[in-house]
C-alpha cells in the first residue's frame, strides 16, 4: 500500500507529534492497548471541531474525562468514539461515522474504510483497532501508519543502532584523519567532503533512530542511553566543518537543506557534496588542497569560549597561521592574555602530537 508509512519514513512534523501521543506508556496508548487485548475492536477519532462533528451520527454524548479504562469500557459498544484534540475528554461514544462515500479507500472492512475516509475528509487523526487482526492503524489525512508492537519495534531499533554504530566509527575515523591533515595543512577537498559525507550519513541514521525511540517511548529507555552516548555531538561536527570550509554565506545557509535533499546514492558522489559546499574547482579535481579556518580544532580545546575562538579566527584568518603563532602573537588577540595564550598554544601542540600519531 503506497500510502502506508513505517516509522523510518516519517517526514512530517505532525506525524512526529502523533508518535509522541501514542508512544507506549502514554494515556492514549494504554487505552488503545487495552482495547486491543479485549479484542472488541474500536474506531476512534481525535478532534471535535465542526467539520468532524458533522460526520458523527447517533450514539450518545458523554463529555467524560478521558481515561484508558473508560476508553476500554466504551469500546465494548459498537461504533466510533470521539475524543477531543487534547485527549482530555471523551465527547461521544457508540456513534456512526458518515464520511463522504466518494472518497477513495484501499481498505476492505467497513471500520477501516470509514477510518481512512474520515481522515482524508477532515485531516483528523483516526484510529482503527482491528478486532479480527489485532492491529492498531492510524490514519491522518492521506497517510496511514500501522502501530508496531514493541518487540518488533525494539528489534528494528536495535538493528538501526548497529548500523549507526558502524557508520559512527567510520565517521570518527574520517575526522581523525582530517585532524592529522589539517595539522600539517595538507587537507584536500576530497578529505573534507569525504568526512562530511560520513557525518551526514550518521545524521540520517540518527533521524531514523530518533523516530524509533519516539515510537518506543518509555520502552526505549536502555537503547536511548546507548544511543545518546554514541552520537555525542555529531551535529556540531557538521556545523564546524561548514564554518571551517564553506566560504560564501549563501552556501552556508543552504547547505543543510541541499545535503538533506541528496539521495543515498548521491551522498556517495563526493563531487555533489563539494558543489553544495561551494568549493570552486571541485569539478576538475577533488585533490585540490584546501585550508580550514580552524573552528573545529579550536573547539576541541577545553573550555575555550566561543567568542575567543571567533576572535582568533578573525585575527589569523586560517588554521595554519594559528598553529604558527607564538604565545606573544596569540596574546595580541582581543580577550587573550598571556596565560590563555600559553594554554591555547600548549593545547594545540598537544593535539597535534596526538593527531599525527593516530
Ligand atoms: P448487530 O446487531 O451488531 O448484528 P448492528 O446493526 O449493530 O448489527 P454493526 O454496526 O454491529 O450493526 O455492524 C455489523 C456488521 O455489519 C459490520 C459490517 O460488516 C456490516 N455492515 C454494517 N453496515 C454495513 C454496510 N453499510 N454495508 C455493508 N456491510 C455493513
Ligand atoms: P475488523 O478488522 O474486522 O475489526 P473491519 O474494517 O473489517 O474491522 P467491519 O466491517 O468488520 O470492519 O466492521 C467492524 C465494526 O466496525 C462494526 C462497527 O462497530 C464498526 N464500524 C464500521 N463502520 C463504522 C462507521 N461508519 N461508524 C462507526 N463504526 C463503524
Ligand atoms: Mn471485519
Amino acid at each position: 500500500m503506497s500510502f502506508y508509512k513505517s516509522v523510518e519514513l516519517f517526514d512530517d512534523e505532525n506525524f512526529i507529534e502523533l508518535l509522541k501521543i501514542i508512544s507506549p506508556g502514554s494515556p492514549l496508548r494504554v487505552g488503545l492497548d487495552n482495547v486491543l487485548k479485549a479484542k472488541t475492536g474500536g474506531l476512534i477519532i481525535i478532534g471535535d471541531d465542526e467539520e468532524i462533528l458533522k460526520l458523527v451520527d447517533g450514539g450518545f454524548e458523554l463529555n467524560a474525562k478521558y481515561s484508558p479504562a473508560s476508553l476500554y469500557e466504551l469500546a465494548k459498544m459498537d461504533g466510533a468514539i470521539v475524543i477531543d484534540g487534547n485527549i482530555d475528554k471523551i465527547r461521544f461514544a457508540n456513534t456512526q461515522l458518515m464520511p463522504n462515500q466518494d472518497i477513495a479507500t484501499q481498505e476492505t472492512g467497513t471500520r477501516h474504510r470509514t477510518a481512512e475516509r474520515v481522515a482524508k475528509q477532515t485531516d483528523a487523526v483516526v484510529i482503527a483497532i482491528s478486532q479480527r487482526r489485532s492491529v492498531i492503524t492510524i490514519y491522518k489525512g492521506s497517510k496511514k501508519y500501522i502501530v508496531e508492537d514493541n518487540n518488533t519495534l525494539l528489534t528494528k531499533a536495535n538493528q538501526a543502532f548497529q548500523t549507526l554504530e558502524k557508520a559512527k566509527i567510520s565517521q570518527e575515523q574520517a575526522l581523525l584523519n582530517l585532524n592529522a591533515l589539517e595539522f600539517s595543512d595538507m587537507a584536500t577537498i576530497y578529505d573534507v567532503v569525504f568526512a562530511m559525507s560520513k557525518v551526514e550519513l550518521v545524521l540520517r541514521l540518527t533521524d531514523i533512530m530518533e523516530r524509533y525511540l519516539l515510537a518506543l517511548g518509555d520502552e526505549g529507555f536502555l537503547i536511548r542511553n546507548q544511543y545518546e552516548q554514541l552520537i555525542g555531538r555529531t551535529k556540531d561536527d557538521r556545523d564546524l566543518l561548514i564554518k571551517d570550509y564553506v566560504i560564501e554565506e549563501i552556501n552556508k545557509k543552504n547547505f543543510k537543506k541541499k545535503i538533506e535533499a541528496l539521495s543515498s546514492e548521491d551522498l556517495i558522489d563526493l563531487s555533489k557534496i563539494a558543489k553544495i559546499m561551494g568549493f570552486s574547482g571541485y569539478n576538475e579535481n577533488l585533490d585540490k588542497p584546501t585550508s580550514p579556518k580552524g573552528y573545529r580544532l579550536l573547539n576541541k580545546i577545553h573550555k575555550l569560549p566561543e567568542s575567543i575562538i571567533e576572535n582568533i579566527v578573525d585575527h589569523f584568518g586560517k588554521l595554519s597561521n594559528i598553529l604558527n603563532a607564538s604565545i606573544e602573537e596569540l596574546d595580541e588577540v582581543e580577550g587573550i592574555g598571556e596565560i590563555r595564550a600559553t594554554y591555547i598554544r600548549n593545547g594545540l601542540i598537544k593535539m597535534k602530537k596526538l593527531a599525527v600519531l593516530d
